[in-house]
């Protein structure tokens, strides 16, 4: 006996690689529903590479009584209005919007990080995912954490296009097409050209100067894995389609070497060590693409601080940012709250 799980929101980016990851991870489900705004009803959607096809169904007149679970990808407003409704219907909400993060009887999950906080979901029967360039970064500390205690944490992001959604890659597209035949490459979605340029801007600007991108890194960090950590992150678009890069630095209280870090992270959970110190022998977006792992290269140790590590980590945001991460709080629900007899 398996679940009944919702997937809403499945014609977007993000919808689609859920419903991708559940068909690769054979998610235990007796059956799968496909819902979205009334723009996309009737709209069939595939599951993964199984054949098999969903049509999908209005949100709106959707009835969420006697569904386990809802991965929700619908953005905050159409989350603000849907969840809540899932929720006291009896189905749990796994929402990868921004909206519920930051609520206190909301728990915020990476499973390789903070398993444990999953069993606070009933205050609310709502559990959020993190932003994708907190997601990658934490399953990296974790476990350094736990060996050497974080003290302080200085990233700096290279964000593909595609955690801008699907105008996001369109327009990385279109302009690098229009700038080789001569056309305008003026920006839509973007602040600046996106296209051969970087753009040090994701999200909204805070009376601080700071992003709210680079608040989101500071604030969840310290909501999953522990409030103690300062953090401070330069959030920045490049012109990448998929898979987001990080340049971390973090300073710990006790020494830990490079060698000792490489060997945590060779054994960590989620985590995918390719470090050569040679032409080629570090990992790139371009090679993250499709993978469940989040990769790390370039571990070296900082002699300018005390106890100080560098690091570089690269994680498909389509996935260990976003669906493969809700799939994975699906399946710990399911082993820790929701057996189904066999
Ligand atoms: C980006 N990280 O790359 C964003 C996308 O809070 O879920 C995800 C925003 C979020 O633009």
């Amino acid at each position: 006996m398996g679940y009944r799980i919702v997937v809403a929101g499945a014609t977007g980016n993000v919808g689609r690689e859920m419903l991708n990851i559940l068909a690769e991870r054979e998610f235990p489900a007796d059956e799968i529903a496909v819902v979205a705004s009334s723009r996309s009803q009737g709209l069939t959607v595939d599951y993964g590479d199984t054949g098999k096809q969903f049509k999908v169904q209005n949100i709106e007149h959707f009835d969420w009584t006697g569904w386990d679970m809802a991965l929700f990808a619908i953005g905050s407003e159409a989350t603000a209005k849907y969840a809540p409704v899932a929720a006291a219907a009896g189905c749990t909400v796994i929402d990868n919007s921004s909206l519920y993060r930051m609520e206190p009887d909301v728990p915020l999950i990476v499973p390789e990080v903070n398993p444990e906080a999953i069993d606070g979901y009933k205050a609310r029967n709502i559990i959020a995912n993190p932003n994708c360039s907190t997601a990658q970064m934490v399953v990296a500390l974790k476990p350094l954490h736990d060996a050497a205690k974080i003290k302080r944490v200085v990233v700096s992001t290279y964000q593909s296009v595609s955690g801008a959604g699907k105008q996001g890659m369109d327009e990385l597209f279109e302009q690098s097409r229009n700038i080789f035949v001569g056309d305008s490459a003026e920006p839509k979605k973007f602040t600046k050209q996106i296209a051969f340029n970087v753009i040090p801007h994701i999200d909204s600007f805070l009376d601080d100067g700071s992003t709210k991108e680079e608040w989101k890194m500071v604030v969840e960090t310290k909501k999953i894995l522990d409030p103690k950590i300062k953090v401070t992150a330069t959030c920045v678009r490049v012109p990448v389609f998929v898979g987001h890069s990080e340049a971390i630095n973090i300073e710990f209280e006790r020494e830990i070497s490079a060698k000792e870090a490489q060997d945590i992270l060779r054994e960590a959970p989620g985590i995918m060590l390719y470090d050569k110190r040679e032409d080629g022998g570090y990992i790139t977006p371009i090679e993250c693409v499709g993978e469940f792992a989040t990769f790390i290269s370039r571990v070296r140790e900082d002699s300018t601080i005390e106890n100080g590590l560098n690091l570089w980590c690269v994680s498909d945001n389509l996935r260990k940012g976003a669906a493969l991460n809700a799939v994975q709080i699906a399946e710990l629900l399911g082993r820790r709250h929701l057996k189904k007899a066999d």
